[in-house]
């Protein structure tokens, strides 16, 4: 996979494609998610609509998980229900041409306590961090780094459990990574998530994940990251 690790521009095309089916379905799910479903209804709900918008299956399955299991970064979707005053975290993709498409949201529902929304501002400034930090030329530690570091100045540092993002293909995961290890160099037209999270156990998570072209500002996604609130 190293020969595609830079993309053509119809690699580009299709990836671009894929993330915009992505945004429709995230409209669609702010539009009709109401509390007392559960998880699994939702996932449903999301999967049902990528493949009506166009998309040709799922990048991976996608993760919703309500309050506590936000704390989980691979929640499996369960019989839990959506009550008020709680997170929604959702992380998925499609696939178009081949090329997979992969963003994730937290929002909140029926309201957000101080901790919640001290939490996701937190993540929400990392993610810019980490966005800026997106140059031709840069190590993928020091992406790494500079999210990192700023969550840990937030006293989130052992809260933040994973990578900060990954490229992004053919493959839902594939070079580069962009995590503490990682001493690749960042490339122009490399695709790759910004992803960071904070992870409270038994109680919230937060992840706000977008897809970027190296060499553009802008991600790929058209919905901001300004905390949504429903009800
Ligand atoms: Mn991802």
């Amino acid at each position: 996979m190293q020969n595609r690790i830079i993309k053509t521009e119809e690699e580009l095309s299709n990836i671009i494609k894929s993330a915009s089916i992505t945004d429709k379905v995230f409209d669609l799910v702010l539009e009709n998610i109401k509390i007392g479903m559960t998880e699994v209804e939702v996932a449903n709900f999301i999967e049902q609509s990528f493949i009506r918008l166009g998309g040709e299956k799922l990048s991976f399955d996608t993760i919703v998980a309500f309050g506590e299991n936000g704390a989980e970064p691979h929640h499996v979707p369960c019989d839990r229900r959506l009550s008020g005053a709680e997170f929604v975290t959702i992380d998925m993709g499609t696939v178009v041409g081949g090329y997979c498409s992969d963003f994730t949201r937290t929002f909140a529902v029926g309201g957000a306590t101080r901790e919640m929304l001290d939490v996701y501002e937190a993540v929400r400034e990392a993610e810019k961090i980490g966005a800026d930090a997106l140059k031709d030329g840069a190590k993928c530690f020091d992406v790494d780094k500079a999210v990192r570091d700023y969550l840990t100045e937030k006293g989130y540092g052992d809260k933040f459990i994973h990578g900060t993002g990954h490229g992004v293909g053919l493959e839902i995961h594939e070079a580069p990574t962009l995590n503490t290890k990682s001493d690749e160099v960042l490339k122009d037209n490399m695709v790759v998530t910004v992803e960071p999270g904070v992870y409270i156990e038994g109680c919230l998570g937060v992840r706000i994940e977008n897809l970027y072209i190296v060499g553009r500002a802008e991600p790929l996604s058209r919905h901001d990251t300004k905390l949504i609130i429903i009800g």
